[in-house]
């Protein structure tokens, strides 16, 4: 097998661990006969959360994705969540896109920018420049170990009281914050998002709702929901332990582009579909860990 493709399932089987509706659904969709198993799932992307500071950021991780044949696409910028972000496109089209956002740190207050500082601060030079990008265990431990020492839970909850990413990023920093599984190459009437939703929410999953149950871009191409995340046991500075919001699960559906509508819908691929992502929906699927959607689990 190759590099990226172990460290890719580095990140899925941690991701599985602390997400147990990633099983719950993959179990629903094998009970459903939607698929056999779960390597039959098209995951459409993969996405990380950074925090726009020296040496760190999307500047930093990004490094280790285009070493391993990623190429960078658009840019998006979130205004009112002072984000910044990218998407990647894989070397091969059987591999899941990656999404990374970064926290525009420079943009917040002084004093939680002074907070966030506090703990990166402690990272003096790009971890990324020190590793070795073609050594899989040690991309696979950096990926999964923290960059700063353990917040403390009061620092935790005054950050999330101006930025809920902020928070989250503190203390999860690079574990894998969703993957996405495609619904377009599933079975009719489970191959779009609103009945696939129907499907989720029988299962007892709980959907985010900021901005509907789905969103959809303008050009009503792409399609996408999300699980509310799940709390995850946190041990904070001093051993003080608290539930916080983990990683989610994320739904996509790419619709055919209009040039393509008149192929055989078997000879449709990943190329003929809605690329990208977009920014309003991305905007409202970020709150899937925060409390607003979190507080009604
Ligand atoms: C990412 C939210 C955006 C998408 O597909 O548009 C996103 C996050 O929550 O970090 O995943
Ligand atoms: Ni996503």
């Amino acid at each position: 097998m190759n590099k990226l493709q172990l460290i890719l399932d580095g990140l899925m089987r941690r991701y599985k661990e602390r997400v147990p509706d990633v099983e719950k659904v993959i179990s629903a969709m094998i009970a459903e006969g939607l698929i056999r198993r779960a390597d039959d799932i098209e995951n459409d992307h993969i996405a990380f959360r950074t925090m726009g500071v020296p040496h760190l950021g999307i500047q930093s991780l990004e490094k280790i994705f285009l070493h391993h044949g990623y190429i960078k696409k658009d840019y998006y910028y979130f205004a009112e969540k002072r984000l910044d972000a990218y998407w990647y496109a894989p070397p091969e089209p059987s591999l899941p896109r990656i999404f990374i956002s970064e926290l525009r740190v420079k943009d917040l207050p002084a004093a939680t920018r002074d907070m966030i500082h506090n703990y990166t601060s402690e990272v003096t030079a790009d971890p990324v420049l020190q590793l070795d990008l073609d050594d899989v265990a040690a991309v696979d431990a950096f990926l999964h170990s923290g960059l700063w020492r353990t917040p403390s839970y009061r620092d935790y909850t005054v950050l999330a009281g101006v930025s809920e990413y902020a928070s989250w990023a503190i203390y999860n920093s690079y574990y894998l914050n969703h993957f996405t599984i495609s619904v377009h190459n599933l079975p009719a009437g489970y191959n779009e998002i609103g009945r696939f939703n129907d499907f989720l929410e029988k299962q007892g999953l709980q959907l985010n709702d900021a901005g509907g149950k789905f969103k959809k871009s303008p050009d009503g191409l792409l399609l996408q929901s999300s699980t509310v995340a799940g709390m995850i046991e946190a041990e904070f500075a001093g051993g003080e332990k608290h539930a916080i919001a983990g990683s989610y699960v994320e739904f996509a559906e790419r619709r055919v582009l209009p040039e393509f509508s008149h192929l055989d819908p078997a000879a449709i691929k990943r190329v003929h579909r809605r690329e990208g992502f977009e920014a309003a929906n991305a905007d409202k699927i970020f709150e899937s860990t925060y409390s607003s959607q979190t507080n009604k689990r």
